[in-house]
């Protein structure tokens, strides 16, 4: 078994051609290091007649911080097995591992060479229709299938087990949930909003409402998440999205991960009066808006349905409570978008959304819209009982 080793470009191809029968023998093989996230190496690994396939592998480090900030290569099984799984409830949707090797915490995949990453298109004013309605089956069928409506008590204890993720849920318990609300030395706060910022770190009655959803994110497992559902994990084109990227996945609460989705259309929305003329932000602005009526309309009721039809614990097929359960979704969901705008804004990792914006005080603008909607979702998540009073408060904090 070879030991771990970090992988140069040469090291990266052997390990493809090892791995997979697509390149063929007489296949002249090139391979180029080309990630440009916090975290890992990427290697696109191609032959001469246009195959490529893509090798992950996990440093001992973050990759943004360097090796000062040392991490656990373990995520990478993390990974690797919950892309599995989750390609098991929805192939469609979730990118294929072909093979995963921990020694070398090295993951082999299939190349989305034919995809864009969405939060460049959407950078760029490109609309996607089918959008929300392909991740809301993504997000139905991967948390109901991990969840206690399906596995039973001892099944489910031992998949907790299995994605116990320390390493990386502490960065996102540090950088959701408090962070933001204090001055540390990770944030990075552009000054024309020094003075707002300023105020989070004060606002007691927010840290009350964060806490509680740190706390819930501490401890509610209730299904397997895939821990960073933001708009560059998801590659898109004209017919199809898939998912990538699950290091961060764990048991956690289902609102999590749609959150992190909703967070992410929402600074897209904030973001577009920065990017574009008005008549073009207007026109993304409504689309963005009908995606995310869509995406939650279509989450409910697939999940509604999934609950109603294949749950297989006696207790929870009462269908009261799982209407109760619906509802504490959407109310999680909105919290966690609410925080993921605000960690978004003043905290370590910001997002292209924001930081396109060339106009520095057209992207304050931008950022300030973005921490009064998070204030706004986090503080009123309960009250919010159905997407149309949501879609109305964003349209009201937002002029
Ligand atoms: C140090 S990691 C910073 C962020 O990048 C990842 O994609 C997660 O969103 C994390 O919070
Ligand atoms: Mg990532």
């Amino acid at each position: 078994m070879t030991a771990y080793h970090i992988f140069t470009p040469d090291d990266a191809l052997r390990f493809a051609d090892q791995h997979s029968e697509l390149f063929g023998d007489h296949s002249k093989l090139s391979a180029v290091e080309f990630g440009d996230g916090n975290l890992n190496l990427v290697f696109r690994v191609s032959n001469d007649k246009g195959t490529s396939l893509i090798v992950k592998q996990a440093l001992p480090y973050a990759r943004c911080v360097g090796e000062s900030w040392p991490l656990s290569t373990d995520r990478a099984r993390i990974e690797a097995e919950v892309l599995q799984q989750h390609g098991r409830f929805c192939p469609q949707h979730t990118v294929e591992v072909l093979h995963f090797e921990p020694a070398l915490s090295a993951i082999l995949m299939e190349d989305l060479k034919q995809y864009q990453i969405l939060r460049s298109e959407l950078v760029k004013g490109k609309t996607f229709a089918h959008l929300a309605s392909q991740m809301a089956t993504y997000l139905a069928q991967t948390l109901f299938y991990s969840s206690d409506f399906v596995l039973s008590g001892p099944v489910k204890k031992a998949a907790v087990a299995r994605f116990i993720n320390p390493e990386l849920c502490l960065i996102t318990e540090d950088l959701f949930f408090t962070d933001p609300y204090c001055n540390h030395e990770r944030n990075t706060i552009h000054a024309l909003i020094l003075p707002r910022a300023r105020q989070l770190w004060q606002d007691e009655a927010l840290q009350a409402e964060v806490a509680a959803l740190k706390a819930d994110f501490l401890s509610k497992p209730q299904a397997l998440l895939h821990g960073d559902v933001h708009s560059g994990s998801i590659f898109i084109n004209a017919d199809n999205c898939k998912v990538i990227d699950a290091e961060f996945g764990f048991y956690g609460p289902i609102g999590f991960d749609v959150g992190s989705l909703l967070g992410n259309l929402l600074l897209n929305y904030v973001a577009c009066p920065g990017l574009f003329a008005p008549a073009q932000a207007e026109q993304q602005q409504a689309y963005l808006l009908e995606q995310i009526r869509e995406l939650w309309q279509q989450f409910a009721s697939q999940f509604s349905q999934l609950m109603a039809s294949e749950t297989q614990d006696s207790a929870l097929q009462n269908s009261r409570y799982q209407q109760h359960f619906l509802q504490q979704v959407l109310a999680d969901s909105l919290g966690y978008a609410g925080c993921e705008l605000i960690r978004r804004t003043v905290g370590l990792a910001h997002v292209a959304d924001l930081e396109k914006i060339t106009d520095a005080k057209k992207r304050a603008e931008a950022e300030l819209r973005a921490i009064e909607l998070g204030r706004a979702l986090i503080m009123q998540r309960a009250t919010l009982a159905q997407m149309d009073a949501v879609l109305t408060l964003v349209q009201q904090v937002t002029v």
